[in-house]
Order: structure tokens, then C-alpha cells, then sequence
């Protein structure tokens, strides 16, 4: 397969870009900043794309490959792959669900906690000496706060499950209801953001789901309502949620995406009632590399006219 061009879209993961240099000749687009000169030398090579989250296949990029046969993406939301185009050209595409479930839903989990119980704030307490000046304030309690979940996927249920055993009880929101689930279910975001403490968005991005959390909704979630986004950061309208947190028309939030990543908005960088992690929902090391050996899973299989793993168009 080492003849088998395969363009990796963005610097995502060490040990995946060392397994895809050992089978195959890869390509690392960041290192080529005159695109089109790149392209107009290599793209009839290239046979497979590798994106992730940041960078993937959009229209453009799938149009300047007449070689192309697979999209593998090293992430399972593909809002930065053109799935229709993918699927007009027969083009394959592969993500990686199931293996990263666990660890988004306990990021989750920790977000939640760290913000009702102001777990950053403390700690910054605690290493500036304050506590030594006095105790601090007392904070807001997780176990049995309603949590309302947008979007009943694999990521959704995981976090139901687990919010569930700290006696939260759980609702959603879906385009349909699950006939499977006993969850409550609220056939708008608003009711659902109107009806309980935490909301959390785990849908994925489409254009049905940007700015699903707009000025109404963190409106009707009110002030002593949180917003937990492990999904993307374009399912918030992000200005209206930092003036909804600086004017305290909003409890807190836990955010792990932003819209305009790694550009994060000063402003909640003052706001002790936010907590703010950068990207990492799937970020741990055995995550990291089951997600990378299914891309490769993926591709091998492929090349090799096997079944793809994991495939979505
Ligand atoms: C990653 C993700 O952050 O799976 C997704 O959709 O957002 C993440 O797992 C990313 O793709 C890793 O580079």
C-alpha cells in the first residue's frame, strides 16, 4: 500500500500520522502552504483524505481530487466533510463512533460538576492563598438536578446513564421521539431548556442544529440554569451566550467547543461560574489511539476491498 497517496488534512495525532507514514504515502497538507501548487502536483495521487474536527473534506478540496476514494475522519461529528458531495461521486466515508463515547459523556459529567461546584474557581483558590483569608462560598449542588439532553445518540445515552446515577432525572430533545427511551421527551429545545437545570448539547452539527441554543433558549434556561456543549461550538450562538453569562441572565456553562476555535471570548475568562476546556472531549491517551488504529482499520480495509469498520456513506 506504500504507493497509496493519503492526504492528512491537519496536524491531529502523532501516533496516527506515524502509522499512516509506515503503510502508505502520506501526505501532511499543513506543511505545504501554497495549496494550489501542492494539488496541481500531487492530487492525482491522493486516494484517501484523514480530517478530524478542525480540518476535513469540504466541497472544494473533494472537487481538486479526481483520485479520491475514501474520507476517513478521525472524529465522529463530519461537519467538515461534504457528505452529499461524498456520496454524488461514490466517494466512501468512515468515522469513529462508540470508541470515544465513554470519554465525551465523562467529560460531560466532569463539566457539570466542576461548574455548579465551582471546581476551577476553588482550586485557583486554594493556590492564590485566599482560603488562608477564609473559607469559601458555598456552591450548587449536582445530584438530582434535572438534566435535559439534546440529542439521544450513542454520546446523548452515555451521558443520561451516567447523570442518571447521580438521581438526575433525565429528559431530551430529538427531531423524533425514541420509542425505546423512558426519558422524557420535549418536542422543542426551548421546552426542554425550560424544564430543566442542566442542559447539554450531544447532537451533531448540521445545518438543522446551528445556533440550536440561541437568545430564546438560554432564556427560557434562565438564571440559574447551566449549558454543557460537548458538541460544536456553531450549535451556540456564542455572543448571545456570553452576554447572556456576563449579564447573569444564565446560571454557567461548561464548554469544551467554541465557535471559532482555538479563538475562545475574553470576556468568560473573568466568569467563575464557566469552566473551559479546549476541545478534549476524546482526548485521552487510549481514546486517542483506538480512534486512530479504526482510521487505519478503515483504510486498510478499504484498499484491501474488505467491509469498511465503521462506514457512513
Ligand atoms: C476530536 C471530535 O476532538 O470526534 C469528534 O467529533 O470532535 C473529537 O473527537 C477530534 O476530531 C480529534 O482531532
Amino acid at each position: 500500500m506504500e504507493s497509496i497517496g493519503v492526504l492528512m488534512a491537519c496536524p491531529m495525532s502523532p501516533y496516527l500520522e506515524q502509522e499512516l507514514d509506515r503503510r502508505f504515502k502520506l501526505f501532511r497538507f499543513w506543511n505545504f502552504p501554497q495549496k494550489k501548487e501542492f494539488l496541481r502536483d500531487n492530487a492525482s495521487v491522493i486516494r484517501a483524505v484523514v480530517g478530524n474536527a478542525t480540518a476535513g473534506a469540504d466541497a472544494e478540496l473533494i472537487d481538486c481530487l479526481p483520485s479520491l476514494e475514501i474520507v476517513a475522519s478521525f472524529s465522529v461529528g463530519l461537519d467538515k466533510v461534504d457528505l452529499g458531495k461524498c456520496e454524488q461521486k461514490g466517494i466512501r466515508v468512515t468515522n469513529t463512533p462508540d470508541v470515544l463515547t465513554e470519554d465525551v459523556a465523562d467529560l460531560a459529567i466532569g463539566l457539570m460538576l466542576a461548574t455548579l461546584r465551582r471546581l476551577c474557581e476553588s482550586d485557583r483558590y486554594v493556590r492564590s492563598g485566599s482560603w488562608k483569608k477564609g473559607d469559601f462560598k458555598l456552591t450548587t449542588k449536582f445530584s438530582g438536578k434535572t438534566v435535559g439532553i439534546i440529542g439521544l445518540g450513542r454520546i446523548g445515552l452515555a451521558i443520561a446513564k451516567r447523570a442518571e446515577a447521580f438521581g438526575c432525572p433525565i429528559s431530551y430533545y430529538s427531531r423524533t421521539r425514541k420509542t425505546d427511551s423512558e426519558y422524557k421527551y420535549y418536542p422543542s429545545v426551548v421546552e426542554l431548556a425550560s424544564n430543566c437545570h442542566i442542559l447539554v448539547v450531544a447532537c451533531a452539527l448540521t445545518e438543522e442544529t446551528r445556533h440550536i441554543i440561541n437568545r430564546e433558549v438560554i432564556d427560557a434556561l434562565g438564571p440559574k440554569g447551566v449549558l454543557i456543549n460537548i458538541g460544536r461550538g456553531p450549535h451556540v450562538d456564542e455572543p448571545e451566550l456570553v452576554s447572556a453569562l456576563v449579564e447573569g441572565r444564565l446560571g454557567g456553562a461548561g464548554l469544551d467547543v467554541f465557535e471559532h476555535e482555538p479563538e475562545v471570548p475574553e470576556q468568560l475568562f473573568e466568569l467563575g461560574n464557566v469552566v473551559l476546556t479546549p476541545h478534549v472531549g476524546s482526548g485521552t491517551v487510549e481514546t486517542r489511539t483506538a480512534m486512530a488504529d479504526l482510521v487505519i482499520g478503515n483504510l486498510e480495509a478499504h484498499f484491501l476491498n474488505k467491509p469498511l469498520l465503521t462506514p457512513v456513506v
